[in-house]
């Protein structure tokens, strides 16, 4: 006879906090967000891996390639690079983020000697730069000949033709340091001689890179930065359970820090075999993910097949029409405490613990709240990231106001059909994603200085300074319908028709 479960499965606008004592030394300024990514000997080792902020980007076309990877890795978190891309271009996204070098600019505003004043200022323009490296051949890395800057013509008294070697600033007068200069000196020699940027060149004086002012006060500002033992960007990368023989060495030796199988549904011997090849060629030296499952059982499933962390949540995806299709899925909320749960008494066990991270179906930031309380080590969004400038997608202007779209990886549009593997050839599939357009909201910076405040003071309301002891400390309520009612402004006619809550939305 089917197994029936008692509760109801819920979602996380069914749950609501209830505030602790918040002692006075409780602030959001003292609040740390650091959480471990990966398993291990809890309370007997220090985790390998952990996240500066318990957040990571979706492994969607859409939304996590190698500029988003960048920018929540300089906020705290982790992309992991989408893997519906032939796998020399995953493994090229990776290395791009492993080469990034912070405050380090490869010019993209570049100038040949011959061009003309008119050109220049096209072309600043056109970049919004306005510091141009000069070289031989006008290009990032050629023989560096001066710099034009701003202060080097004056367009009220010039023509327009004039060439640009009569104008710049040539080479002999320019301050300029070796290309394996720190970032640090680079700064330093920039202080020293007031500059507003710094040329660093090779040994036969073709460019390397520009150190701009801006950007090195910019990268001090990021305390939070998730960097490797050599200083560069971290970043994961979603592999699937078909060519991962072929795929996981090459994102191995691009550089990738963690990997994730990406699938609707990992409760299968398909994900059990890409760990265990994984195991098998590469020790516990390559970490890897897997999921999606939503119960105990799949959770014990994947932890005894070795996965380093395990994700939650099928059919919730703000693009996600499993449910509907196959009639698959569970609540998110009832997922992610059913999870946590089995993975501590794992954890008391065998002394493992195995970081579970709640993928999809976040809308409002204080849903993050909800899925850390509920015992989510992390939390990995789609529709979150890909409104921002950062996301891959193209931002649109949909009746007077700018969209991004976002479309899902079970959708017609992206065809992911690998991540719904149940063995065999796919010859015949059907769709369980829909193409979207999300809000578009500006800078990932910005935002996510938001959505971590909020956090945090939610933290505070609980007495919690830290994530483990917000879980340990959390009291989660059941609301009524009409209690969620209450929770939004009501009964007032509001002024400003953009609901309170529309950066989430
Ligand atoms: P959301 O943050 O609610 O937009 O959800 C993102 C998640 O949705 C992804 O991390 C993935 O687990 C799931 N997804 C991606 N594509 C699809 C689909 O086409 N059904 N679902």
């Amino acid at each position: 006879m089917a197994y029936y479960y008692d509760e109801p499965s819920r979602t996380f606008n069914e749950y609501l906090l209830v505030p602790g004592h918040t002692p006075a030394t409780c602030i959001p300024a003292s609040v740390s967000l650091k959480t471990p990514l990966v398993k291990y000997r809890k309370g007997e080792e220090e985790c390998p891996l952990s996240l500066n902020i318990p957040m990571v980007s979706a492994i969607m076309a859409a939304v996590s390639d190698d500029n988003m990877a960048v920018a929540l890795a300089t906020e705290g978190g982790l992309s992991f690079i989408y893997g519906n891309q032939t796998i020399e271009q995953e493994a090229a996204m990776v290395k791009r983020v492993k080469d990034y070098k912070a405050g380090f600019v490869e010019s993209d505003a570049n100038l040949s000697p011959d061009m003309t004043l008119n050109e220049v200022v096209a072309l600043k323009e056109a970049t919004d730069h306005s510091t141009m490296p000069v070289t031989d051949d006008g290009t990032a890395h050629g023989k560096l000949l001066g710099v034009v800057t701003e202060r080097d013509y004056r367009l009220s008294r010039m023509s327009g033709d004039e060439k640009v070697s009569e104008f710049m600033t040539p080479r002999e007068k320019l301050i300029v340091a070796p290309a394996d200069t720190s970032l640090k000196v680079a700064n330093d020699i920039i202080w020293d001689h007031k500059l507003n940027s710094l040329p660093l060149v090779n040994d036969d004086d073709t460019l390397a890179y520009m150190v701009f002012r801006k950007d090195y006060d910019s990268h001090k500002s990021n305390p939070n930065e998730m960097l490797d033992a050599h200083k560069r960007y971290m970043v994961g990368a979603g592999i699937n359970s078909r060519d991962y023989a072929e795929r996981v060495p090459a994102l191995v030796e691009a550089g990738a820090d963690v990997l994730c199988i990406d699938s609707s549904e990992g409760y299968s011997d398909w994900q059990k075999m890409t760990i265990e090849w994984v195991r098998e060629h590469y020790g516990d030296s390559v970490k890897i993910g897997a999921g999606n499952v939503v119960d105990g059982e799949g959770f014990r499933f994947l932890a005894e097949a070795g996965a380093d962390f395990v994700k939650i949540g099928i059919g919730g995806g703000s693009i996600c029409i499993t449910r509907e299709t196959k009639g698959i899925g569970r609540g998110q909320a009832t997922a992610t405490i059913e999870v946590a749960k089995a993975r501590d008494e794992y954890f008391k066990e065998t002394g493992i613990y195995v970081p579970i991270c709640s993928d999809g179906g976040i809308v409002y930031d204080h849903h993050i709240s909800l899925a850390l309380a509920m015992g989510a080590d992390f939390v990995m969004l789609g529709r979150y990231f890909a409104r921002f400038d950062e996301s891959p997608s193209a931002k649109v202007m949909v009746n007077g106001t700018y969209m991004k779209e976002y479309w899902g990886e079970g959708s017609a549009r992206a065809r992911n059909w690998g991540r719904y593997d149940l063995g065999g050839k796919k010859s015949l599939s059907f769709e369980e994603g829909v193409d979207s357009y999300v809000p578009y909201a500006g800078p990932l910076k910005d935002n996510i200085a938001v959505t971590l405040l909020k956090i945090k003071s939610t933290m505070c309301n609980c007495g919690a300074l830290t994530i483990p002891e917000f879980q340990d400390k959390a009291k989660l309520t059941v609301i009524s319908s009409t209690s969620i009612v209450e929770g939004g402004a009501h009964d007032v006619l509001l002024k400003d028709k953009a609901p309170y809550a529309s950066n989430m939305r």
